[in-house]
């Protein structure tokens, strides 16, 4: 496995030394924003995960080798390449590492990478997960099953609204991932800290966070934990405009007859056009946020191994 994987140099000695590491994906650069905000949304969330005493490893494919930790250079590449970038999902990481081609890494495959290099925490903006009419659609991400299998704690906002909230808990429950609030009950829907749903458990330290995380991985329990980071109240937008935003794209989407990995990044690219921007800039605190939060969890492990 190892043969196909690179890990930077600064990332393999913060592991070898049990330093803190937080893994950050691909996706959200490519697909999830536009450039150049994407570029400069990567830059600072790594700078952010440092702040914290974390060392980032932005995770993605390029020449067919699985990198864990890229260079400020191939993250200008891949935010300049942008939508030309294939968006790699479980199902596409053999096919492409074969070819030699690149690959924008979702949470999913993150998830993937970030296991095989022994990085246990990821931060990143939303998960995928169960789509608004999946019971005609099945349009369920891949998110949902790597967060079943693979033994990463993966911290985001929630999830948008263009997903079932509820149909996405129920999900979680059923492949047994622990959903945690972190300092609240309710499912923060991304763009705002409230959504109607209640998380699993509630925890108001990144400590208590790590050490559920440790014990789960002591039992032998695969699947990782969704940590889910309400957007700062300062950040959030207005659930109203927010959610006429997403109803007027899902409509779009429809009537374009958008399907499969396109649904998505056309979604979140709607939604910015809609808000003039606005849901981009909450995008980017939120991202922030959650750096900040995933480097702390990370640190509170590492200090459980030690
Ligand atoms: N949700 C967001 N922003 C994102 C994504 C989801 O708010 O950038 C990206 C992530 O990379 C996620 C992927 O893993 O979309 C999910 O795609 P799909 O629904 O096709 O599995
Ligand atoms: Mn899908």
């Amino acid at each position: 496995m190892q043969k196909y994987v690179d890990i930077a140099p600064e990332v393999a000695q913060a592991l070898a030394q049990n330093k803190p590491v937080v893994a950050l994906e691909s996706t959200i650069i490519s697909h999830g924003m536009p450039y150049p905000q994407n570029v400069e949304t990567a830059c600072a969330v790594e700078e952010t995960v440092r702040a914290h005493g974390a060392i980032p490893a932005t995770i993605a494919i390029i020449g067919g080798r699985l990198k864990v930790g890229l260079s400020k250079d191939e993250i200008t590449y891949l935010g300049k390449k942008g939508q030309g970038v294939i968006k790699a999902s479980r199902r596409d990481l053999a096919v492409l590492v074969a070819r030699g081609e690149d690959g924008a890494t979702t949470v999913a495959t993150t998830m993937m990478i970030a296991a095989m290099a022994g990085v246990s925490v990821f931060a990143t903006g939303g998960i995928g997960g169960v789509h608004r009419g999946a019971e005609t659609s099945m349009d369920i991400s891949a998110d949902l099953e790597e967060l079943a299998m693979t033994p990463v704690a993966v911290v985001c906002a929630g999830a948008k609204s263009i997903l079932d909230l509820g149909l996405t808990l129920e999900y979680l429950e059923t492949k047994g991932v622990p959903v945690i609030g972190y300092q609240t009950k309710e499912l923060p829907a991304f763009y705002t800290r409230e959504s109607g749903f209640l998380v699993d458990y509630r925890m108001d330290t990144p400590k208590e966070i790590a050490a559920a995380f440790h014990v789960k991985r002591e039992l032998g329990l695969a699947g990782g934990m969704l940590v889910t980071n309400p957007i700062p109240k300062e950040d959030s937008m207005d659930r109203c405009v927010i959610e006429k935003a997403i109803e007027t794209a899902l409509e779009k989407a429809k009537k374009q007859g958008i399907s499969g990995k396109a649904v998505t990044p056309f979604l979140l690219a709607e939604v910015v056009a809609l808000t003039g921007g606005d849901s981009l800039d909450a995008n980017i605190r939120l991202v922030k946020n959650n750096a900040r939060l995933g480097a702390e969890i990370a640190t509170a492990l590492c200090e459980m191994k030690a």
